[in-house]
């Protein structure tokens, strides 16, 4: 990330210091580690109009290719998601030691994956599945202990003629996007926090023309009909909970704010037939615990096929990455930043009495030799032998030396906990 996009999340945060102590965020803040889910009309198509393959993000084949409201609604009458499993998804996040879960139920297509009364272009009333996936899922995640957000677009919507971006069908300037907000974007996200329960977040997206007033009245009727539901930093106008990285980006330091960055295992977020080009599971823990030691949420995307189908690359990797969580969870769940920066092959974080190394590339004969700690070490151990497997720790200056075994305990990241004084 560039150090002005960096001191852009850095002044937003600031704006929000009363936020940041807000205990309403801290279930999220413990949390580390979403699953996002990006479902809608465009995998049906999955990357290809025409016979031709569209370049870009697969959620984005509207717009890319220009296709006609008129035409893009036929999708409906294709989509039929009947391998779709609620307990299935769900299952996947918590084997994957996701604690939250984020759903497309409007994405700027503006199809809507949830039953709305303010529009029959949704899943219940334009598709012969007929079914409300968003219900389904609502009481999975009860069900399995997750929490539920939605990703809701509030400003891009390229079939409402009043909605952001859609302008081959619709002429820009005579728009009533201030209708559109009022008249449906609002009662639609009333429906979402009145129909599916408790809900952890809504997560907004690409903010655009919305007003600070149209803004802040959306935070406003999210909080009085859930206090405790949470809204994402492109709600726009810096006026969420928490700042949002860009996609994909993780800060080169510390950001010291809340934060979290939306992130894809393969390059995209909707479901593309063609796009192979999927990131290792070591890549992807290494990738965890760097944004951890940042202080920030990773939530990593799935994009599942117009069957409903999460793809196999992603049901590998996930569980996967929760093996890895299941020994060395202790080091990311409920952490702050560690006082480590800049080594290439260690990250840090920490919690009272405890300072975990995460390291990732094992140094010969197994003598670890960390600098810049300044805290009283009192001893040290691999998480994955336990506490009682004690490993001899000594000091040269700022420098931490520990005598490890040999080789890596664990190729992708070994845990070595340093008890200091809380
Ligand atoms: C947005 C959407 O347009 C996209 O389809 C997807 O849902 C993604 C998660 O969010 O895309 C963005 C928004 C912001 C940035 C990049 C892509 N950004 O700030 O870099």
């Amino acid at each position: 990330m560039a150090a002005t996009e960096e001191g852009a999340i850095r002044a937003e945060a600031r704006q929000r210091e009363d936020a940041r102590r807000d205990p309403r965020l801290d279930w999220w803040r413990d949390a580390k580690f979403g699953l996002f889910i990006h479902w809608g009309l465009y995998a049906v198509p999955a990357g290809t109009w025409k016979g031709q393959q569209i370049p870009g993000i697969g959620e984005w084949i509207m717009y890319r290719a220009r296709i006609p409201v008129r035409e893009y609604e036929q999708l409906a009458k294709q989509f039929n998601p009947m391998n779709f499993d609620a307990a299935e998804w769900v299952s996947l996040a918590k084997r994957a030691g996701q604690k939250y879960l984020c759903i497309t139920a409007k994405h700027h297509d503006g199809f809507c994956m949830f039953d709305s009364k303010v529009t029959d272009y949704d899943i219940v009333d334009a598709t012969s599945f007929g079914r409300d996936p968003m219900k389904e899922l609502a009481a999975e995640c009860q069900h399995q202990g997750i929490k539920l957000c939605f990703y809701y677009s509030q400003t891009q919507d390229w079939h409402h003629p009043g909605g952001d971006g859609n302008n081959w069908d619709y002429d820009e300037s005579k728009k009533d996007f201030d209708g559109y907000i009022e008249h449906y974007v609002k009662p639609q996200v009333r429906e979402l926090l009145t129909n599916y329960g408790l809900i952890g977040m809504i997560w907004f997206d690409t903010p655009r023309r919305i007003t600070y007033q149209q803004s802040k009245e959306l935070v406003d009727l999210v909080h009085e009909l859930q206090p405790g539901c949470l809204v994402n930093g492109r709600i726009g106008n810096a006026l969420g909970d928490y700042a949002e990285a860009r996609d994909n980006r993780i800060p080169d330091a510390l950001v010291g704010e809340d934060w979290e960055v939306p992130a894809t295992i393969n390059d995209t977020w909707g479901f593309k037939s063609y796009d192979h080009n999927w990131k290792s599971t070591e890549d992807l823990i290494r990738k965890l615990v760097d944004i951890a030691s940042k202080g920030g949420n990773y939530l990593l995307n799935v994009g599942p096929t117009a069957e409903g189908v999460i793809p196999q690359p992603s049901v590998e990797r996930l569980p996967a990455m929760g093996a890895w969580l299941e020994t060395n969870g202790e080091a990311v769940y409920g952490t702050r930043p560690g006082p480590l920066l800049g080594l290439e092959w260690c990250r840090s974080t920490a919690r009272p009495g405890r300072l975990y190394l995460h390291v990732f590339d094992w140094p010969q004969g197994g003598e670890l030799r960390v600098p810049g700690i300044q805290e009283d070490v009192a001893g040290a151990y691999l998480l994955s032998d336990g506490a009682d497997a004690t490993l001899p720790v000594s000091r040269e200056g700022d420098a931490v030396i520990v005598k490890g075994p040999a080789s890596a305990p664990d190729p992708i990241a070994s845990v070595v906990v340093l008890r200091t004084e809380a």
